[in-house]
């Protein structure tokens, strides 16, 4: 944890992929120099350029003090005992008062932080509310309603092989800005290349990728759906599905096929913006490929039709037989879910108190969060905890989201920074960065081989700010749930880590629990407090739960995880496990299936791909309607806009400092030469871009990368930030977006089909 000349290992937490890295710091603890750690697993030394500026993370304006907001507005500081006494007993009143589901939970960790949030399930155990509302519910629950209905259970994923497959198609992605997958420049240079291997890219933006691509489909904006089912049309009017796969590896093609005997082609193509010609050659294409790999994100998620695109497109992939094989997207294990399932509301699943919505994945849509806070209902939402999230800034409409959270009994965030979201609240508290605590995120998504990366601390916690497992613990025990000391627990796990095997502590563990079964639920906490204490790192109590994980992993893929290089078996392998991930401070290999074992993955008991889902099937049907309610509701409007592009120097909230951009200052709106001309927009002027929800000022560039009617501007600007004003920081997308404009059915918001109209200023 020194600052030493010798580079030390951690992971990159600008996106998803967490390039492992190697820091050197200088003696005040600056990262001088980030280069790509070797050693990784998965990046194997790649890295991209945002990584080099993860200075201006770990050396931002910090919060170094809980806050406590006074009458006036203003926030003073306070010891952390009085914080936690205050909030607990906050917490308390209104969950005896108001039941459990008057308080919610947003966050629980953002690119590079999932710790965090899994002792964040101890704090909601003890307000006894179901409710988390999370980023992953306004992009990825269509697909985890979709993936429960096909493959059995919401939190089955599968990974997305790009560099693997002969025909690869990116859908509503841009990897070589945004990644999602390993490696993503080389992987996708590679196939780009190399003549044996097509790319096709569908997107209604010339991208960095799209350039790229052998077959670009340059798609209208939120027709996606159109242009799927007319590619499903093709392959199953001409039969060209794959039929042995469908009999021996799904149930239900013979109900959903007649939907796709009757599209018509050449109309569903032409809606799409694509020829009809190009569709043929893809789906063609797609149908003889030995092997089909799909990468699909926003581009399809946060646009029209979400949900029904997820279907399509995993009805692509399925259909053509290209499922669970080499070089085709395939399901994955997890060593720790990053979400859960959640059962139909029918079926006794558990909705919201306001609008009735379900939880998909055990998550809410943050698009419903403020018409569950901001309403006179009797069970509305009372106290909200944030923990890692910027709702303010990142959930639809800014300004609803900052109402409702001004309006609340209760409001805590738990953050590094003076974020939007935290000035909106009434008590701050200051965390550690990901480099001064231990860290992990669950975004482990390969296969066939898999990987853990549990990341050690690089640098000393900066004074008065605490890690977030150790925030819950004392708001827990402060609560009044358990107790904070377990002496006799504690000397056991003592002789327990020196003798694993004995199952000391799991058995007396198992007793005190017997005895006192309202502690059940906060075991990772006792263990926390008792095993966290005899691990190898002082700073280390939070990994125990790596060590139940680990047990629990060895119990479900012991074949598996030996064939990584282990030798143990049952409860000592788990224990080698957790040992191994312990200490491999760059990441380590978990796990190595045989693609037959991915069919041992579905949750279904027949192990067998479910076709049919019967409301996406009714939502097909009523697709051509729905394309005019679209234009009618555009005329005011005129411009689609992409409301979130990925770019060189944006990502998420977690860099404040604007400065950490080294081009793209001011996060310019794209529009199309002609567009321009028309409003009277000059390249590098500044306009006003006005939605029904809001509006901002923006700086233009003038690029024909976006089609006419086409707007895109990024995520990621417009925060406030000491002594830097709005032509610095650029401006900010949720100003725009609205609750109202999101999916049917999983709320999850149209950001890339923001209707606005332009003014010069
Ligand atoms: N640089 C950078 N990288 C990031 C992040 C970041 O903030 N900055 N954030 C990370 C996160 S949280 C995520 S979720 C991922 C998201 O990663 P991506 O989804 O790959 O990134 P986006 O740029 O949001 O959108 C992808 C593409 O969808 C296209 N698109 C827009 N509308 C449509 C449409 O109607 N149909 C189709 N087919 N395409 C459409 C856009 O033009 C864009 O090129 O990126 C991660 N990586
Ligand atoms: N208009 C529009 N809005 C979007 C998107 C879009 O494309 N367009 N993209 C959406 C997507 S895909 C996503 S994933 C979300 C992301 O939005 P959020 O879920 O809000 O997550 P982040 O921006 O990653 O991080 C939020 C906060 O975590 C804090 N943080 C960083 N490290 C730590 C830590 O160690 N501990 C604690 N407690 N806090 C920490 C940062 O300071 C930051 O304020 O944004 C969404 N919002
Ligand atoms: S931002 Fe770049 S370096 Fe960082 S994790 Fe993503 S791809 Fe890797
Ligand atoms: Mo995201």
């Amino acid at each position: 944890m020194s600052t030493t000349d010798s580079p030390q290992s951690t992971a990159c937490i600008l996106c998803n992929q967490n390039c492992g890295i190697l820091v050197h710091q200088d003696q005040e603890g600056n990262f001088t120099k980030i280069v790509g750690d070797e050693q990784h697993p998965v990046s194997e030394g790649y890295l991209c350029q945002k990584a080099t500026r993860l200075n201006y993370y770990q050396k931002q304006e910090r919060l170094t003090s809980p806050l406590r907001k006074k009458a006036d507005g203003s926030f003073e500081e306070i010891s952390w005992d009085t914080a936690i006494k205050e909030i607990a007993e906050k917490l308390v009143q209104i969950r005896d008062n108001h039941g459990g589901k008057s308080i919610a939970y947003a966050g629980g960790g953002g690119q590079g932080n999932h710790i965090g949030g899994v002792f964040g399930a101890m704090l909601r155990s003890a307000c006894e509310t179901p409710y988390i509302y999370a980023s992953l519910a306004q992009e990825k629950t269509g697909n985890f309603w979709v993936n429960g209905h096909l493959f059995g259970r919401q939190n089955t994923n599968y990974c997305e092989p790009v560099a693997e497959a002969e025909f690869v198609m990116i859908l509503g992605a841009n990897p070589i800005q945004a990644h999602g997958i390993p490696k993503a420049r080389p992987t996708i240079n590679e196939v780009s290349r190399n003549p044996k291997k097509t790319l096709v890219v569908v997107d209604p933006r010339q991208t960095e990728t799209a350039k790229k691509a052998d077959i670009f489909l340059q798609v209208k904006a939120g027709k996606d759906a159109f242009l799927l089912s007319a590619l499903l049309g093709h392959i199953i009017q001409n039969e060209l599905q794959d039929k042995v796969f469908l009999r021996k590896r799904t149930v239900g093609f013979e109900e959903v096929k007649p939907y796709f005997l009757k599209i018509d082609v050449g109309k569903y193509a032409e809606m799409a913006g694509i020829s009809h010609a190009q569709v043929i050659e893809v789906a063609e294409g797609i149908a003889s490929a030995d092997s089909f790999a799909l990468r699909s994100d926003l581009g399809i998620e946060q646009s029209h039709n979400s949900t029904l695109n997820s279907y399509l497109a995993r009805l692509l992939f399925l259909v053509t037989g290209n499922f669970g094989k080499e070089g085709t997207n395939c399901l994955h294990t997890a060593l720790f879910p990053l979400i859960g399932h959640s059962k139909e509301p029918e079926a006794g699943g558990i909705t919201t108190q306001v609008t009735k919505m379900k939880g998909i994945g055990k998550l809410f849509p943050p698009n419903i969060l403020p018409l569950e806070i901001d309403t006179d209902h009797p069970d509305r939402i009372r106290a909200l905890i944030v923990d890692s999230a910027n709702p303010v800034t990142n959930y639809a409409n800014s300004a609803a989201q900052r109402k409702a959270i001004e309006k609340l009994e209760l409001s805590v965030v738990i953050e590094v920074a003076m974020t939007e979201t935290a000035l909106a609240a009434q008590y701050v508290l200051p965390a550690q960065t990901q480099y001064e605590k231990m860290e992990a995120t669950f975004f482990n998504l390969e296969f066939p081989e898999n990987f853990f990366h549990l990341r050690h601390p690089i640098s000393e916690p900066l004074s008065g700010t605490l890690d977030e497992p150790e925030i819950y613990h004392k708001l827990v025990t402060a609560m009044g749930e358990i107790p904070r000391s377990f002496p006799l627990l504690s000397a056991i796990a003592k002789l327990d880590r020196r003798f694993p095997t004995l199952k000391l502590l799991p058995l007396a563990l198992q007793m005190t629990i017997a005895l006192r079964p309202k502690w059940k639920k906060y075991q990772l906490l006792i263990l926390k407090e008792t095993m966290g204490k005899a691990l190898p790192y002082d700073y280390a109590k939070s990994a125990v739960f790596i060590w139940t994980a680990c047990h629990m992993y060895v119990s479900k893929y012991e074949k598996q995880v030996r064939r990584t290089g282990f030798q143990e078996k049952g409860y000592a392998l788990g224990e080698a496990l957790f040992n191994k991930i312990l200490h491999s401070k760059s990441g380590t290999l978990i796990s190595k299936h045989t693609f037959d074992e991915s069919w041992e993955l579905i949750r279904h008991k027949d192990k067998k791909v479910h076709l049919e889902i019967p409301e996406m099937l009714e939502w097909l049907e009523a697709l051509p309607e729905k394309a005019h309610e679209e234009v009618k509701r555009g005329r005011k409007y005129p411009f689609n806009l992409l409301a979130g592009e990925r770019r060189s120097y944006n990502a998420n909230a977690v860099m404040r400092n604007p400065e950490w951009r080294k081009k793209d200052l001011e996060g310019v709106l794209k529009i199309n030469p002609l567009d321009a001309e028309t409003e009277g927009i000059e390249n590098g002027s500044w306009v006003k871009c006005i939605s029904p929800t809001g509006e901002i000022l923006i700086k233009t560039q003038l690029t024909k990368e976006v089609p006419q009617g086409l707007l895109s501007m990024p995520h990621g600007y417009g925060f406030t930030y000491p002594e830097h004003d709005h032509s610095s920081t650029g401006a900010l997308a949720n100003a725009l977006t609205s609750l109202e404009d999101c999916d049917p059915l999983a709320k999850t918001p149209y950001h890339k089909n923001v209707r606005v109209r332009l003014e010069k200023v």
